[in-house]
């Protein structure tokens, strides 16, 4: 349900969708006075579902196809959501202090945080948001560096460049490049933000950094608070990881460019927003040539298709007893980059038909990442089917996180014998060394994510409460980017650039916590999992792969939607209640062992 409004700017998981009773019509204008809670709670789902199919086939089209004529499509369509979520939110005040049934109130309050845009009630503001909000999409998604009128590279070129060039100044270069497409978006940018806490304010809420904060049944304060908690936890081990790397990297490009004692230049990190940082594995790889999972070579060498690379992760949900995907997903999805128009590369997963027509879009390149976001984007698509017999108003995460941590869990089970039994490397070895190299490339990924995780949303969370002002959005994102990443742009930038906008979540406006939680979740996920999968070892070893158990008990989580408390879903599966960092933590203990050694004597921080 969170996610509809955002899907008309281009974003991702539908969780659901709807198309309503126009606005103004007799049905929706007015509660009927005799209406009860239960009464109004049925009418807003089954509008909701109705509602929800125009604003899907919408948001699709625009996401797919970024025109002018798209984008008067896709906001019309969000704006027509828009009026039904404001009107239904009035009339929900109705049953403000009565005494409801659980499943009732906490439909109700889901209804309040329907949106994760909020619009002005004003007519004019309201398409004028909209239409900003799908805007700002397309203008990422059509978004390219021309280095003269015929030698333009799109997003998805330069990302994987950033990721195999390892010229300094090249990289330089494209991520520079890439940062041009964002100053046009900053008035926009300025306005939408002024517009989006009209509406938050409209709803209750002192600002939309609030309302996002508000949707972890917790007050938003308590959630900020569990956020900081859960970064203290993890900030050791990224911290270790920080300095090893900053070491090699100073010993690849030199120490002038690479000082040993400040941050690391952004752009040599194999990622287009140093956010993951698995692609210079190569100079970091603690032992050379101990088990190389090379995947990337079986993929090429036995040309896995798009479509092949799907079905590997779909039948890895199959094994743990889900179903196959609907025939529909095949012919539905974007699986490739279409050449002859403008599309979001940027992976999503879609729930359409309240879960029944469920499609990926992607921009699928033949590399072992990719894949990796596959299996990510198909836990979406499983957790998308599992809840969708539930009415409307609960199809949807527990929390946002736990929606993006089903698919990361499971390539944690994506372990050498399981990458060897499905064919996708020829041998896995297991000694101690193996298991190093293998927990260095992914902490490149999951550690070194962490801190980006948690920034990104508190820089939005300052942009929305007006703590940071629009003459320090630029400076505000470097602070951030030092204090948490310890990094830094490779040449000056100033308030004539406008960075963040070259992150697809900001003009996408998809809250960003999500993932940092889900980071730290999927762990715990795992392990739980795995116990119940009955294996026997320490944790990097499991794979759930083919446990019927396993499975079904993550299926029966993933099916209560957001039906209850997410602290009810997590228990479920964990016994716990808590998030918790100690399962990653445990997770990467080998590896922290190694880098402390590593790190003796150097003097870390920055
Ligand atoms: O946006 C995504 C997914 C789609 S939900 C591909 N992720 C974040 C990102 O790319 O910034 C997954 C990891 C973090
Ligand atoms: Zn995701």
């Amino acid at each position: 349900m969170k996610h509809i409004a955002g899907l008309l700017a281009g974003a991702l998981l539908a969780t659901m969708i709807a198309a309503c009773t126009p606005e103004g019509s007799d049905e929706t204008a007015v509660a009927t006075a005799a209406e009860t809670a239960d009464e109004f709670v049925a009418r807003a789902n089954k509008e909701l579902k109705d509602l929800s199919a125009e604003l899907g086939a919408a948001s699709w089209v625009r996401a797919t196809y970024i025109t002018d004529d798209t984008a008067i499509i896709a906001s019309a369509a969000g704006e027509k959501y828009a009026v039904w979520h404001s009107d239904m939110v009035k009339q929900a005040l109705a049953y403000d202090g009565q005494d409801l049934a659980p499943a009732t109130r906490r439909a109700i309050d889901l209804l309040k945080l329907g949106t994760s845009l909020p619009t002005p009630n004003d007519a004019a503001k309201r398409k004028e948001l909209t239409m900003i909000a799908t805007e700002l999409g397309g203008m990422y998604g059509a978004g390219k560096y021309c280095r003269s009128d015929d030698d333009c590279l799109s997003g998805s070129e330069l990302e994987g460049l950033m990721q195999t060039s390892r010229d300094y100044d090249e990289l330089q270069e494209y991520w520079e490049g890439w940062r041009t497409i964002a100053p046009p978006m900053r008035p926009k940018y300025e306005r939408y933000v002024e517009l989006v806490n009209e509406g938050a304010a409209e709803l209750g809420y002192s600002d939309l950094g609030e309302m996002w904060r508000a949707e972890y049944d917790m007050s938003p304060t308590e959630f900020q608070g569990e956020a900081a908690r859960l970064w203290e936890q993890v900030k050791p081990l990224y911290d270790e990881l920080h300095c090893a790397v900053r070491a090699k990297l100073g010993e690849r490009y030199g120490t002038d460019k690479v000082p040993q004692d400040g941050p690391i230049p952004a752009h040599i990190l194999g990622n287009m927003w140093a956010q993951e940082w698995g692609f210079i594995y190569d100079i970091m790889e603690p032992y050379p040539g101990v088990s190389d999972l090379d995947v990337d070579s079986t993929l090429k060498a036995k040309d896995y298709s798009p479509q092949e690379m799907v079905r590997s992760a779909e039948n890895f949900y199959v094994s743990l007893g889900m179903d196959r995907l609907p025939d529909t997903f095949w012919t539905r999805s974007q699986f490739t980059k279409p050449q002859d128009r403008e599309v979001v590369c940027h992976a999503s997963a879609w729930g359409l038909d309240g879960g029944n027509d469920l499609r990926i879009k992607m921009c699928i390149k033949q590399t072992y990442d990719e894949l990796r976001v596959i299996y990510h984007e198909l836990g979406h698509n499983y957790y998308q089917g599992a809840y969708k017999d539930q009415p409307p108003l609960f199809q949807g995460g527990a929390h946002g996180g736990f929606h993006e941590a089903i698919g990361d869990t499971i390539t944690l089970s994506m372990t050498p014998g399981y990458l060897k039994e499905v064919g996708l490397v020829s041998s896995a070895e297991e000694s101690e060394k193996a298991v190093i190299n293998r927990q260095m490339q992914m902490a490149l990924d999951k550690i070194a994510f962490l801190p980006f995780g948690k920034l990104i949303d508190e820089w939005r969370w300052g942009v929305f409460s007006g703590a940071i002002k629009p003459e320090d959005y630029n400076k505000a994102w470097w602070d951030l980017r030092l204090k948490y990443q310890g990094i830094a742009p490779p040449s000056e930038r100033s308030e004539a650039d406008f960075d963040p906008g070259s992150k697809y979540h900001i003009p996408g406006n998809v809250s960003y916590t999500r993932y940092f939680l889900a980071r730290i979740l999927q762990f715990q996920f795992q392990r739980s999992l795995c116990e119940i999968a009955g294996h026997e070892g320490d944790l990097p070893s499991c794979s759930i792969y083919g446990s019927k158990e396993a499975g079904e008990k993550f299926h029966a989580m993933m099916a209560g939607g957001q039906s209850e408390p997410w602290q009810d879903a997590l228990e479920k599966l964990t016994g716990t209640r808590e998030m918790d960092a100690s399962a990653i933590i445990d997770y990467f203990a080998p590896l922290m062992g190694y880098l402390k050694e590593q790190n003796a004597g150097r003097n870390c921080g920055w």
